[in-house]
């Protein structure tokens, strides 16, 4: 049974969606990835890290590991959700690990992804209103998982929510907003949520988690794309290769 409407609310959370055969195909894939990371990203660990990304792209996984994390990508489980929440087949953008930081006191932070890029907050606005850019969060371990607006990927903010996450008036990025929902979550879930919503992480319980981002296959969002996470011509022989630029 799933929760939440993407168009009304930006987000759908869908309990025990993968089977643990689904999951032991890739896990060991994503250990070994953050094994190597932590040894090579140890100075950015200790100083807060709460991710990593690129793993389709990284050194550290074979090629066959690589096909084997875009046949997960691309699978056909995904379907019917990518026609519910995209007006065209999305794209595959990048995927990322979320953990925990080292420093358990560590504040998390309400955000828009879209607040990272150059563009004013008046285009922001604009551009909320049709781009789909989209996690799909996959925890392979329970984790308190992430705070939401619902309906802020098509909304702007009210004035308290602005000024928590931009630190103004006083506010700091992780104070409680009133019209957050937490979803926790456990292995075998899937939550689906807009990037540009207004979200924050929720720390604790030794979460990892590998989110899946798609968005819109528009030349503007082509250019987001990193080619070096995309297969290579021998990978794609083995690959369906319906999302991938
Ligand atoms: O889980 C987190 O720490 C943050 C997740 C997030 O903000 C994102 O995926 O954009």
């Amino acid at each position: 049974m799933a929760q939440g409407d993407y168009a009304q609310d930006g987000y759908i959370l869908l309990k025990g969606f993968f089977a643990e055969a689904e999951l032991h195909a890739v896990e060991p894939i994503l250990k070994k990835f953050h094994q190597i990371w932590l040894e090579e990203n140890s100075e950015a660990y200790h100083k807060g890290a709460i991710n990593s990304h690129s793993l389709t792209g990284a050194d550290s996984i074979t090629s066959q590991e690589k096909i084997t994390l875009f046949r997960f990508i691309e699978q056909q489980k995904f379907a019917s959700l990518f026609k519910q929440i995209f007006p065209q087949p999305p794209l595959f953008l990048n995927t990322q690990l979320f953990f925990d930081p080292k420093n358990a006191t560590q504040h998390n932070y309400w955000h828009r992804d879209i607040q990272y890029t150059a563009i004013s907050d008046e285009a922001q606005q604009q551009s909320i209103q049709t781009l789909n850019v989209v996690h799909f969060r996959i925890p392979f371990a329970g984790e308190p998982g992430i705070e939401l607006i619902p309906g802020t990927h098509r909304h702007w903010d009210m004035p308290e929510e602005y000024a928590v996450r931009k630190s103004l008036d006083g506010k700091l990025p992780h104070h409680g907003l009133k019209r957050g929902i937490a979803l926790p979550l456990e292995r075998g879930d899937l939550l689906v949520f807009s990037a540009n919503m207004i979200h924050r992480g929720l720390y604790g319980m030794e979460r990892f988690s590998l989110d899946i981002i798609y968005c819109d296959n528009t030349p503007d969002m082509q250019q987001h794309i990193d080619r070096r996470n995309m297969p290579d011509s021998n990978e794609r022989k083995q690959l369906s290769n319906e999302i991938c630029l």
